[in-house]
């Protein structure tokens, strides 16, 4: 029997194998020269569409869930974090909220092992020096930066992506500790050979290196907050692939420039895709435009995953990666 095609709004441009078999599969309506939609124009693709399928670049709020059509059931996020969902507004109407968790694991743990690397041995520095035609010879005592060996790693957030963190940073010699809303099964722990912290506080106060690896909700925002920033000391590395908004930026600018932190490798900013002025012009941190999950592989795999969310939907089952409120 030939399946009815539901439609399917896309808001960004997508890989091209991954909108070939949307096309195949659903009445899809692709944004081929990757226009960010505005709020209105979200508004009126929640109106005709019966699965959204969209991306950290859409405010996916109340009152463009309000503007949802009779026919919109699925939102499907191309992107693991749903922070720009109103999941609980989505959840209310009935309408279902999926993510792609999972396919971007591995690929963010590198880059953030990556961050780690760049800041703590001045990476991008020195790239740039020779780049610029300065590197004019070796000197014992230039671009020295600190060893990794040896230290203590804090990580914030102990879910997919930072026990993957902690998997690499192992094999670095550091010393896996970490925060949570709960201790890890204790196998993981003894294989990671991991220190849990209840307190973020103190575990911040004794680290060499902070990465934070936790979801953006109500709960985190702020979750580095200036006093929390403050603990940390002043020799420490803060890594953070997460979101910007777990940090308060401002503050942590302002450490780094007054030189109370030792450096920085940010992925991601608290207004991105502004980044902080100050930032900008210090030269102990490492800045990339949110890119630790852009892989080629890993798009095609997360398209595959709103695919299966919206067919598993389209076949009357419960799609695999569901978001429901209480989970944030
Ligand atoms: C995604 C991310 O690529 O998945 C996430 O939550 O932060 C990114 O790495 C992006 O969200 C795509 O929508």
């Amino acid at each position: 029997m030939a399946h009815r095609k539901p439609k399917v709004v896309v808001t960004r441009k997508l890989p091209d194998a991954v909108e070939t078999r949307m096309r195949e599969l659903f009445d899809t309506e692709l944004n081929l020269d990757d226009t960010p939609m505005t709020a209105n124009a979200l508004g009126a693709a929640m109106s005709r569409a019966e699965v959204l399928a969209c991306t950290i670049t859409d405010r996916v709020d109340g009152s463009v869930i309000d503007q949802a059509g009779e026919t919109l059931k699925l939102i499907a996020n191309f992107g693991v974090g749903v922070d720009h969902i109103d999941v609980a507004a989505a959840h209310k109407r009935g309408i279902i909220v999926t993510n792609t968790p999972g396919v971007l694991t591995e690929d963010t743990a590198d880059l953030t092992m990556g961050l780690i690397l760049a800041s703590a041995r001045r990476v991008v520095e020195g790239a740039n020096i020779v780049q610029a035609g300065e590197f004019h010879g070796w000197s014992p005592t230039w671009m020295l930066g600190r060893r990794l060996w040896g230290k203590r790693l804090g990580i914030v957030g102990m879910g997919r992506i930072g026990q993957s963190l902690a998997k690499r940073a192992r094999a670095f010699g550091l010393a896996i500790h970490y925060h949570n809303r709960r201790p890890v099964g204790a196998r993981i722990a003894e294989e990671l050979e991991a220190t849990y912290w209840e307190s973020l506080d103190q575990m911040l106060a004794r680290m060499d290196v902070v990465s934070v690896n936790c979801p953006h909700t109500p709960a985190t925002y702020h979750l580095l907050s200036a006093r929390r920033l403050k603990l940390l000391q002043p020799h420490a590395l803060l890594v953070n692939t997460a979101r910007g908004e777990i940090i308060d930026e401002a503050a942590l600018a302002g450490m780094l420039q007054r030189g109370e932190l030792a450096g920085a490798g940010l992925d991601v900013y608290e207004h991105e895709p502004a980044v902080n002025p100050k930032l900008l012009k210090l030269p102990n941190v490492v800045l990339l435009p949110h890119m630790s999950s852009a892989t080629i592989e890993g798009r095609i795999d997360m398209g595959e995953k709103v695919i299966i969310n919206i067919r598993t939907w389209m076949d009357g089952h419960k799609p695999p990666d569901r978001i429901i409120p209480s989970m944030l």
